[in-house]
């Protein structure tokens, strides 16, 4: 079991994570529980500001709504705590029918300390930034200041202590992100006196144990002689590890939920490479994700946040992030519609979750990361995938958990993939009419409506030998014999659209046959939820 597994025991009927063959789950209320999530924008972490985050998420179908909780908001003046918000915040997210992941913002957000109380924004003395190797003080908060991190502990204790009170019964906050894309800009560590110090000392053994050198060095020694040109990378990472695990260990003390940390992801395709202001160094970027593991037990796992729309490397973070022990969630994708079909591949691949940012009619767009608009057209991509799987996520949960499901999401290249499943393999084509082959129309000029651009996935369970849950949109599916059914003849033995009840109750809509099926499951538009029988002759 994962640390936050162990630490979780004390608090039996708390949201935990668990672990199985190399898979995780997120408990919630006892069983597995998948976060279809919505994060809100920045600045919406006001009272008068939450009305359109509701309106958003209800017209997402989420069940969970990302939001952040900042340091200057509770605790403007040092050591008088303002939880109005987070009171305010809680009651209004059981009205709305949706669970919490609250984002503390503090000393890091986007590793700037933009959100930290004014009274340690400008205390350089007390809280110091980090110097850079020109000897100038940079932007950010340095890792090594103690203070900064009593301070902040202090702070997101507070925070834990007050969740535990107003959260006793609802278990409406199902998890926690500390701080946010933590690491630092344009600096690869801090090179005061402090930082210089304790570059020099012995990399930890826990280190050691966990984290290999990239090239052929001492086996130990200083961070130098043990990493090379990794070395200041890795410092790095490990000091800002170490000082986000002082923090997750004292919150969970008090009240132990998961906690995650979340990445700006350096470019998951380049060949790795040591620093060279590419990227944030310090942050839980794939390469150092065991470094995080070694310093940070109390943190569950690092996440990445997708701002890349090309598939080949939405594939590779995805490959990058998920473990066996580090579980997959995505905090943050961006909300263009070209990311709607990785929600299919995400939850397909059985991540404990995944949230578009900017979920929220804030007047505000993070064009060209996410979509240009801020109003229902850009949720509604999103909203209709959710939809459809809302009302069995809890069956959908437990399938993934126990490795059951996979998923698919159209290439840039919009070519045939194919999906390995238990005695079955399913290839997957994109821009097909629902009807015939192409083949049989090689002057056809015409390209099916609304495929553009590539918006096709689908996500599939196992739930027997020969049937499946798929669901999905804009899709063409074949099944075909694989393994032990390798070769032989085979064809539907029912394709049943329909959904799930409340109580967990295939209902049918109508049985897919004749054209629906005679070339394979053409999936329209808008997602449909299928039950699918296989017969082999
Ligand atoms: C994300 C979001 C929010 C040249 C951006 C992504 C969120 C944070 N940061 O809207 O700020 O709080 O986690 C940074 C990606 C930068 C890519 C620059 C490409």
């Amino acid at each position: 079991a994962t640390a936050g597994a162990q630490v979780s025991q004390a608090g039996a009927g708390l949201p935990h994570l668990v672990k199985k063959d190399g898979r995780h789950a997120l408990i919630v209320d006892g069983a597995p529980f998948v976060m279809l999530g919505a994060q809100a924008h920045n600045s919406s972490n006001y009272p008068r500001a939450l009305a359109k985050v509701w309106a958003a998420a209800r017209d997402m179908h989420a069940n969970t709504v990302e939001i952040p909780v900042a340091w200057e908001q509770i605790e403007p003046v040092e050591g008088k705590f303002d939880f109005s918000y987070v009171d305010t915040l809680l009651a209004q997210a059981r009205q709305n029918k949706v669970r919490l992941v609250l984002l503390w913002f503090g000393t890091w957000k986007n590793t700037s300390p933009q959100y930290t109380p004014e009274w340690v924004k400008f205390n350089n003395q007390r809280f110091p930034r980090m110097v850079g190797p020109d000897g100038k003080t940079t932007y950010c908060l340095s890792p090594l200041g103690e203070e900064t991190l009593k301070a902040d502990k202090k702070a997101f204790v507070a925070l834990m202590s007050h969740i535990k009170k107003i959260d006793q019964e609802h278990r409406t906050v199902i998890m926690m992100q500390v701080e946010n894309e933590v690491g630092t800009f344009g600096f690869e560590r801090d090179f005061s006196p402090r930082g210089q110090a304790a570059f020099g000392q012995p990399v930890p053994r826990a280190v050691l144990e966990r984290k290999k050198s990239p090239v052929p060095l001492a086996a130990k020694g200083s961070w130098s002689e043990v990493y090379g040109d990794y070395a200041g990378q890795y410092f790095h990472s490990y000091a800002v590890a170490s000082y986000i695990e002082e923090i997750a260990k004292a919150g969970r003390a008090v009240y132990d939920l998961p906690m995650y940390v979340n990445n700006a992801l350096r470019d998951p395709l380049e060949p790795l490479a040591p620093w060279k202001s590419n990227f944030a160094s310090g942050g839980p970027t794939y390469d150092v994700i065991d470094i995080y593991k070694a310093a940070a037990p109390h943190i569950d796992f690092a996440a990445p946040d997708i701002y890349l729309p090309e598939s080949a490397k939405v594939a590779a973070t995805l490959d990058q992030f998920q473990r066996p022990d580090n579980a997959l969630m995505v905090p943050e994708m961006g909300n263009a519609a070209t990311y709607a079909r990785y929600a299919y591949l995400v939850l397909g691949r059985g991540a404990l979750g995944y949230a578009p940012f900017g979920i929220d009619y804030a007047e505000y767009s993070n064009f060209p990361l996410g979509a240009k608009g801020y109003d229902k057209a850009m949720v509604e991509p999103f909203g209709k995938i959710y939809a459809a799987f809302r009302p069995m996520e809890r069956q959908w949960a437990k399938w993934a958990f126990e490795g059951n499901t996979r998923g698919v999401a159209e290439g840039d290249d919009r070519a045939e993939q194919s999906v390995a499943l238990r005695g079955w393999k399913v290839s997957a084509s994109f821009r097909e009419w629902q009807f015939g082959e192409k083949a049989w129309f090689p002057n056809l000029k015409d390209t099916p409506p609304n495929t553009e651009t590539p918006n096709g996935g689908a996500a599939i369970a196992q739930i027997g030998d020969d049937e499946f849950i798929v669901i999905g949109q804009h899709i063409r599916l074949k099944f075909a014999g694989a393994g032990g059914n390798e070769g032989k003849p085979s064809m539907f033995a029912r394709v049943e659209e329909g959904r799930f009840d409340p109580s967990g109750k295939w209902v049918l809509e109508r049985n897919w046959n004749g054209d629906q099926v005679d070339y394979g499951l053409n999936l329209p538009a808008n997602p449909v939820v299928l039950r699918v029988k296989l017969g082999k002759y």
